[in-house]
């Protein structure tokens, strides 16, 4: 079993696409470990996004994140990484595929709906960032 994080973000909580997508979420099999509605500090969201730092959009994705409730998520699943990224479609809503989560709730590149880690290792750490003592976590 492998573990991913997913995060519903602020257009999609706002537009009240969260019962949808954490629907999505069962229907497609994940587990979910754990989850929690909260609003992103502008701290939590630039140490969340640190690799992006330099990138031009920095600025206005933080603004983004923090623009209102997200909803975080542990999910457990076979494959769950690449899973979710396939649930999920490509970052950006007009390249990703009919029935994918941000073709059907994304509006643009930064307003996409959804997050999920992208590789084994930064699965870890993103769950260990947003969620206290996930390896205590049960699937029940
Ligand atoms: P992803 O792994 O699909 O979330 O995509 P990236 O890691 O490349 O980008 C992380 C987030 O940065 C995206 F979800 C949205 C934002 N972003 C922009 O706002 N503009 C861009 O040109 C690229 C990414």
């Amino acid at each position: 079993m492998e573990r991913t994080f997913a995060i519903i973000k602020p257009d999609a909580v706002e537009q009240k696409f969260s019962g949808k997508i954490i629907d999505r979420i069962e229907q497609e099999g994940f587990k979910i470990l754990s989850m929690r509605k909260t609003r992103l500090t502008r701290v939590e969201a630039e140490g969340f996004y640190a690799v992006h730092r330099e990138r031009p959009f920095f600025n206005d994705l933080i603004s983004f994140m923090t623009s209102g409730p997200v909803v975080l998520l542990a999910l457990e699943a076979e494959g769950a990484i690449l899973k979710w990224r396939g649930v999920m479609g490509e970052t950006d809503p007009a390249k990703a595929p009919e029935g994918s989560l941000r073709k059907q709730f994304g509006t643009n590149i930064e307003r996409n709906a959804t997050h999920g880690s992208d590789a084994p290792e930064t699965a870890a750490e993103e769950l260990g960032y947003f969620f206290r003592n996930i390896d205590l976590l049960e699937a029940r």
